[in-house]
């Protein structure tokens, strides 16, 4: 704006759209951390039985006490944030050229690299999450010529952005990560918590058959002997559950999917006994292995807190191993972070060690599970 004039101006019904979505990345706050050479090592004492994974951010990696207990307690990884279509897809690069990239959006893979060279470098493997999601993906995805004033595109050249999204991701992370990543999330919380299908965008671009066709696209471009996984919350839950087993149910038939990934925001309420009959069902009704994706148990409000949570962790784990024991096929348990601190839902303390890294009554709990096996 510019005036010659030395008067006021004042603009009004201002409105600010913000496009895409807001990514916190998680930050350490505590300045000081205890020594955690001698805990306990996770991955050492569930080494017979599955993969322990932690969620990771890049600016996490950088400090030397994290990356520490990172090496020490875990073997697998799922970058909290970086590998999410917001941060993969390339918006100026495609607008600049919207008739190059019409089908196949431009991609940068920057953020993942940070990551990535630390799992490779210290001999974690990484579960890629994800591919197909409704959020933390730009809306102008879904626009004919990707403008977002005009109208949704339409089905077929959905499918071909779908299509070439995921080839592109997977080929680049092969190429230059090789053997890395052994699962993918391949599509995201499809389930409406109103029941059905989520009515996002994918879905209404696509169509209800949207899912069928991202895992078609994910075993046609996935190396060999990548694991590829629906993954979702609250799928304990016995309506969405039945949902998703009917809508998982043709991917399996066409043989595109390996495995079911429970995400596990939890709290201490939650009974422990109709989770894990859920994993058995989703066993006994789809044959897919089981991942625990993003476990977090949320506190109780009483004063022993610490204690009580601990021994929700022990016996979580305790009927993981018994379930595993049993011919359910879990192949790794994964925490939403490192401290409570880098949590996403900080305020409700529901990892396992505290901000300075010293060690929860939940890390302990966790331990003791599988040292004692009934
Ligand atoms: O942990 C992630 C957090 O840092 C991001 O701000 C948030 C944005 O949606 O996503 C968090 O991770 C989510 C995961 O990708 C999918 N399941 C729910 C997780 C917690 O929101």
């Amino acid at each position: 704006m510019e005036s010659d004039r030395l008067e006021d101006i004042y603009i009004d019904d201002l409105s600010v759209k913000v496009c895409g979505e807001y990514t916190y990345y998680p930050e350490a706050v505590a300045t000081e951390f205890v020594d955690t050479s001698d805990y306990p090592s996770l991955k050492e004492e569930y080494k017979d039985y599955f993969r322990i994974g932690t969620a990771t951010s890049p600016n996490l990696l950088d400090k030397e006490p994290y990356a520490k207990i990172i090496k020490a307690q875990y073997n697998s990884m799922t970058l909290g944030n970086s590998f999410k279509p917001d941060s993969i897809l390339d918006h100026n690069k495609t607008v600049r050229d919207v008739e190059k990239y019409m089908y196949s959006p431009a991609v940068k893979f920057d953020a993942v690299k940070t990551e990535l060279d630390f799992a490779r470098d210290n001999g974690l493997t990484v579960r890629g999450h994800t591919l197909v999601w409704h959020s933390q993906t730009p809306e102008w995805l879904f626009y004919k010529n990707y403008d977002i004033g005009g109208e949704l595109a339409d089905r077929e050249t959905m499918l071909a952005r779908m299509e070439n999204y995921i080839k592109n991701v997977m080929e680049w992370t092969e190429e230059n990560y090789p053997g890395l990543v052994r699962a993918w999330d391949v599509v995201n919380e499809a389930a409406d918590d109103g029941g059905g299908m989520r009515k996002s965008l994918w879905y209404q671009t696509v169509g209800e058959d949207y899912i069928e066709q991202a895992f078609m696209f994910a075993r046609k471009y996935a190396p060999e002997g990548t694991k590829l996984f629906y993954n979702d919350y609250n799928s304990y839950q016995t309506r969405k559950q039945n949902d998703i087993i009917t809508f998982l149910r043709p991917v399996v038939e066409a043989g595109n999917i390996d495995g079911m990934g429970m995400q596990s925001h939890i709290n201490v309420n939650i009974n422990i006994t109709l989770y894990m009959a859920a994993l058995q069902k989703y066993y006994d009704e789809l044959g897919l292995e089981i991942n625990v994706t993003e476990l977090d148990v949320c506190r109780g409000k009483g004063d022993n807190w610490q204690q009580e949570q601990g021994d929700y962790y022990k016996k979580f784990m305790s009927e993981i191993l018994k379930l595993r024991k049993n011919g359910v096929p879990i192949t790794s348990v994964t925490l939403w972070g490192i401290s409570d601190t880098d949590s996403w839902i900080s305020s409700d303390y529901p990892l396992i060690f505290n901000d300075d890294l010293s060690r929860k009554p939940a890390f302990d709990g966790m331990i003791e599970a599988v040292k004692n096996q009934e």
